[in-house]
């Protein structure tokens, strides 16, 4: 049995579904919820009631995983930005014992599978991830192999058992502790790069294509990394500015998201908590206004007409 593993929390309840829908589409991966209550970490006991009633309703299999933390350990789970505190159970996960043998696919809740879908290294290696660019500061700064090899950490395939042959739980979280001297700016996946240190397999482009790199019928994952959240640019007219890619990556995206609803369609209450929960992640116009124009976002005068015209 191959797994789709996420962590996620109640604020994100709407794209994770709306990703595991994609993946049953186009694949035989099973959901796998991790949480992990001992820390706090994790859906709320509403949250994985919500969670799972709507995979029911979908008929989408899935599992929840509950990950028992470290005896004696200290972690704090510090956060940045608007990260949500859950994404660290997926490194507590890697050094979890339950996981030995497995080839863990971890794919955060912000990425969509587009077409037929089969693991890509399945002889994986410690790690599979994209190199991605833009962090030749960190490449250059923490003495790795020359070159691009910095990864996100929004799609990984890991091995656990050689992972954990490789990297103690001790070194990983020890790094964690040293963000600020270390000077992170991205704390969970610069501390995981901090660790792995270009040493992982690269993962070709089309399984982990952010928005304004979708191809179509080449991308088969679209990660919506970054600010380009289809359910943030969810109005029309704030699209207008983004690339031509990301606006097609986006489209993708609504064309799942209005399959998935079609889905539920006779399922009332999904269909109120998913409207609920896309409520806490829709900002408001005036976040929207200010997103799409950062440079007028204080004239009110625009801002009106802006508002009048969004409707
Ligand atoms: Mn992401």
């Amino acid at each position: 049995m191959e797994f789709a593993t996420y962590t996620l929390d109640d604020n994100y309840l709407y794209p994770f579904i709306v990703s595991s829908f994609s993946v049953r589409k186009h694949s035989n991966l099973v959901i796998r919820i991790l949480q992990c209550p001992d820390a706090g970490l994790g859906l709320t006991e509403n949250g994985l009631k919500n969670a799972t009633h709507i995979l029911k309703s979908l008929d989408i299999p899935y599992e929840v995983v509950n990950i028992v933390l470290p005896k004696n350990s200290n972690h704090d789970f510090p956060i940045w930005d608007r990260f949500p505190a859950s994404t660290w159970i997926r490194f507590l996960a890697l050094f979890d014992s339950q996981f030995l043998g497995e080839k863990m696919f971890y794919l955060e809740p912000d990425v969509l599978l587009t077409s037929e879908f089969s693991l890509p290294v399945h002889e994986a290696k410690v790690i599979s991830a994209r190199a991605v660019p833009g962090h030749q500061d960190e490449e250059s700064r923490w003495n790795g192999p020359s070159g691009n090899w910095y990864f996100n950490c929004g799609v990984m395939f890991v091995n656990v058992s050689k992972w954990q042959e490789s990297y103690s739980a001790a070194e990983f979280w020890q790094i964690v502790a040293n963000h600020k001297i270390l000077n992170f700016r991205i704390i969970d996946q610069d501390s995981i790069n901090y660790l792995v240190k270009g040493r992982q397999e690269s993962l070709p482009i089309e399984f982990n294509s952010f928005p304004s790199e979708y191809e179509e019928n080449v991308t088969r994952v679209i990660h919506f990394a970054g600010g380009a959240k289809p359910w943030i640019y969810s109005n029309g007219l704030t699209r207008t500015k983004l690339p031509k890619q990301s606006r097609k990556a986006l489209k993708e995206w609504d064309s799942i998201a209005r399959e998935m609803m079609n889905n539920l369609r006779d399922n009332e209450h999904s269909i109120e908590i998913l409207t609920k929960s896309s409520k806490v992640l829709k900002p408001s116009l005036r976040r929207q206004f200010t997103l799409m124009f950062p440079k007028i976002a204080n004239n009110p005068f625009l801002y009106g007409v802006f508002r009048a015209i969004s409707k």
